[in-house]
């Protein structure tokens, strides 16, 4: 059976391939995609993973907003860090499609918590090909008089070897980016090839090439190509993820996220229009 589940879980698995993926309804976080026999998600060994928090690993979704909470207006102000899809518990709407080519699931999120008070449909469709998963985001402002305002985010956590080795290129010469290592001055990209050399926290501005490449160092990596979302975080927190208690230890070293979003500021929906954000991730 190419898609299972459980009370927690859902399993795509593509049988000539040997392919398979592995999403939590809670969050709906995938947080094991396995392709050319190797995973190719980090899931930290400290993640909880009984929904107390959000997992550590694998791709959280990132909604209504990215970060700590900006100051108004205060239904968002009171949100917790990365807003609410990552710690709601998802249901599956419909298997989409069950072929050689592919597999692919939608989960639909729940209504939003009482205080935040906006109507929207949120949909999350996975797709597993033999050497490919890709990931879409669908949101509909189903109010019939008010514009939503949001940030998104696919907080993929791509295993690595060795963050250390990493070659990551495709981010164009001369885009903006906010790095928060340095409190979010805003930098502007020289261009070439960008290694992590420590705390890495950058939050690349419309990104116009839409498709970053990591060299893992070891014959092997990722592309990852997005649309509809323009903006591309790239985090690794290097020896500053002690702090972070489901982080095990040295987990930062076998890890990079190279995230597709909307962040830079919120994109606004009028009433009845919709978003599409994907991200598609190849292993080379
Ligand atoms: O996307 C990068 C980032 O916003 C970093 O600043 C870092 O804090 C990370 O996400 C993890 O956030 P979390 O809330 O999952 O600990």
């Amino acid at each position: 059976m190419p898609v299972t589940q459980n009370e927690k879980t859902i399993t795509l698995k593509h049988e000539q391939s040997g392919s398979s993926v592995e999403i939590y309804f809670f969050g709906a976080t995938v947080t094991s995609w396995i392709q050319g026999g190797k995973e190719r998600m980090f899931l930290s060994s400290k993640s909880t993973l009984d929904a107390s928090k959000p997992i550590r690993g694998g791709i959280p979704v990132v909604f209504p907003i990215f970060g700590p909470p900006p100051s108004s207006p205060p239904e968002y102000a009171a949100l917790s860090q990365h807003g609410f899809a990552r710690t709601q518990t998802w249901t599956l709407d419909k298997i989409l499609m069950d072929r050689e080519e592919g597999i692919s699931v939608r989960l639909l999120a729940p209504p939003p918590p009482a205080s935040f008070n906006h109507s929207y449909k949120l949909a999350y469709v996975i797709t597993l090909a033999p050497h490919q998963l890709v990931t879409d985001l669908h949101l509909t402002n189903t109010s019939s008089s008010e514009n939503f305002i949001f940030q998104a985010l696919l907080h993929n956590y791509l295993a690595v070897p060795d963050a250390n080795k990493l070659q990551i290129t495709g981010l164009d010469k001369g885009v903006d980016y906010k790095d928060k290592v340095l409190g979010g001055k805003l930098c502007t990209w020289e261009g070439g090839v960008l290694t992590i050399e420590g705390e890495t926290d950058r939050v690349y501005q419309k990104v116009p090439s839409q498709e970053i490449k990591v060299d893992d160092g070891a014959g092997s990596g990722f592309k990852v190509r997005f649309r509809g979302f323009e903006d591309c975080t790239i985090w690794n927190p290097q020896e500053k993820g002690k702090s972070m208690a489901d982080m095990e230890d040295g987990g930062w070293d076998r890890y990079i996220c190279i995230e597709p979003g909307f962040v830079r500021e919120f994109k606004s929906l009028k009433p009845g229009e919709e978003f599409l954000g994907q991200q598609v991730i190849t292993v080379l």
